[in-house]
């Protein structure tokens, strides 16, 4: 038992060192996933570190029950294999310890689900102090995007080219044209909608996903607690170049952001492809 007991705490505490390890160096990293990285990506929310913190407690409780299930099985084959026991004994049935491995699992995936439901509510529900709103309507194969509250300008984000990423020094399949500018420490509700098929719109490091459903108006938020610009990509197979619709969002202070909305709009003033920049004059 005590051997099986240290080869349990020595596979936990490797397991617990490789993450600390792992958390260590993604934490400085940008926003979107890196070669030979085994975690998630780092949190720029709140939101998302408390499912980095969800993530972190199941590694736990699955680590603490494999190796609590190694030291039985270890246990099991020392002392009662055929060599120490010629002679078996016969009884079966053991009521105190099947209630207790009946009773014990339900209180584990209670202890589980108690959590996990909370993040779901938080992610679902939008906070009521929003302070601004950004509309993405998904298309095949590009985002198109909305300020309602900033006068209604509307602008489309296509994915660059390998060539345009390399000489804009952007990660490839990842970087755009025209980012969704946010200014950090600020509600931001998410309005999603698609014109044709369904897509997802999604930022990992904010913990951020929804479906963009033709017809139907679905809503997400985020509060990016730094500044830097967070990567996502469609995750609704979508078609052909489902792969090439990526999202990108660039967390600024208030002050820049104002500056960028000045500019955007001039900038995009001409942009009336959209059919929702109707709507919205
Ligand atoms: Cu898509």
């Amino acid at each position: 038992m005590r051997a099986s007991m240290r080869i349990g705490i020595t596979t936990l505490l490797a397991l617990l060192g490789t993450m600390f390890a792992a958390a260590a160096a993604w934490a400085t990293e940008g926003g979107y996933a890196v070669p030979e990285q085994i975690g998630l990506m780092p949190a720029a929310t709140q939101h998302m570190q408390d499912i980095h913190d969800f993530h972190n407690l199941l590694l736990v409780i699955i680590t603490l029950i494999s190796a609590f299930v190694l030291g039985l099985l270890l246990w099991v084959m020392v002392r009662y294999n055929a060599r120490m026991n010629p002679k078996p004994a016969t009884w079966s049935h053991n009521t105190l310890v099947e209630i207790v491995w009946t009773v014990v699992p339900i209180v584990i995936l209670v202890v589980i689900a108690i959590p996990s439901f909370r993040l779901l509510y938080a992610g679902e529900v939008i906070p009521p102090n929003v302070d601004m709103t950004v509309k993405a309507i998904g298309h095949q194969w590009y985002w198109d995007y909305e300020y309602p509250d900033h006068g209604g300008f509307v602008f489309t984000a296509n994915m660059l080219s390998d060539e345009d990423a390399k000489k804009a020094g952007e990660p490839r399949l990842l970087g755009v044209d025209n980012r969704v500018v946010v200014p950090v420490g600020k509600v931001i509700r998410v309005i999603v909608t698609s014109a044709d098929v369904i897509h997802s719109w999604t930022i990992p490091a904010f913990g951020a996903k929804i479906d963009a459903v033709p017809g139907k108006l679905n809503e997400t938020w985020f509060k990016a607690e730094r500044e830097g610009v967070f990567y996502g990509q469609c995750s609704e197979l979508c078609g052909s170049r489902h792969a090439f619709m990526p999202i990108a969002v660039e967390v600024v202070s208030q002050d820049r952001f104002d500056q960028w909305v000045a500019e955007a709009k001039t900038k995009f003033a001409a942009n009336d492809s959209a059919p929702t920049a109707l709507a919205s004059r």
